[in-house]
């Protein structure tokens, strides 16, 4: 059975109601296995403009199952892209209020901030670098509409990508000045070391994941813009968060981003 635009509506009334009720799901594809991944993107792109009619905008991308690790615990093996929009951009010194989420688990990442219009099918990591302005500390939160989090990778995508908020760091720090690979970041909860990894966990290059996502956006027609901002993909498992936890990640060079839950 194919999945109609009619279905598809559903599907995005579905986890649009489960959003704003905040519920655990079950995962689309219980009810609709067919789903495949490309429609999957379709519904992605519906649930977004649906978004934005409500008054929001999009001001970018993020990558997600980017690190082999991650990759395993969720039992997929390919990255996947979701829309940043400018109501999921939470301030650092804004406590997050933590009724406004399912089961929210916080992930460290590099923000890239595109300084030219980046298009195409062929594009590389080197590319990345030469259109992006600056990179800076970043920790998404993401809130899988899902019970336990479990889904498959049509599930996901069409659930955003699991993106609920983001906070960036104070500090923007020219992308030639840092290896990405090699910059280490240590998450603490509560000022205890939680996790701790490396840009290189991100595909082997942040730069190479955020061309992945250049590249799955071109054979939309679809590229990054002047202005955009795309989260690379998580660098380590995520962590689950409670109100009055606070969470930090600090990066060499490019300081620390810090999210406290209330
Ligand atoms: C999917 C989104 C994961 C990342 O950076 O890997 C993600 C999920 O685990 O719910 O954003």
């Amino acid at each position: 059975m194919a999945i109609t635009q009619a279905m598809q509506q559903d599907i995005v009334n579905y986890l649009l109601d489960a959003e704003q009720e905040r519920k655990e799901v079950l995962k689309v594809t219980e009810n609709y296995p067919e789903l495949s991944l490309n429609t999957a993107y379709d519904v992605q792109t519906l649930l977004v403009r649906r978004k934005i009619e409500g008054g929001t905008r999009s001001i970018g991308y993020k990558l997600g199952l980017t690190s082999k690790a991650k990759q395993e615990m969720m039992g997929v093996y390919e990255a996947i892209y979701g829309v940043l929009t400018r109501d999921m951009l939470a301030l650092e010194w804004e406590p997050m209020d933590h009724k406004q989420f399912i089961h929210p688990k916080a992930e460290p990442e590099i923000a890239f901030f595109i300084g030219e219009d980046l298009q195409g099918t062929d594009i590389t990591g080197e590319d990345v670098l030469r259109a992006t302005q600056y990179v800076a500390a970043a920790i998404e939160v993401i809130d899988s509409r899902y019970l336990d989090f479990k889904f498959t990778l049509p599930d996901v995508v069409a659930d955003n990508c699991s993106s609920a908020k983001f906070v960036i760091g104070s500090k923007m720090v020219p992308v030639r000045d840092v290896e990405l690979p090699e910059l280490g970041v240590v998450m603490t909860k509560n000022s205890q070391v939680v996790t701790t990894g490396s840009g290189a966990a991100v595909l082997g290059d942040p730069a190479v994941s955020v061309a992945w996502a250049v590249n799955k956006l071109g054979e939309r027609g679809l590229g990054l813009r002047r202005g955009d901002v795309v989260l690379s993909g998580a660098i380590t498992e995520a962590i689950a968060f409670k109100p009055g936890d606070t969470i930090q990640a600090q990066f060499a060079h490019l300081g620390s981003v810090t999210l406290s839950c209330v």
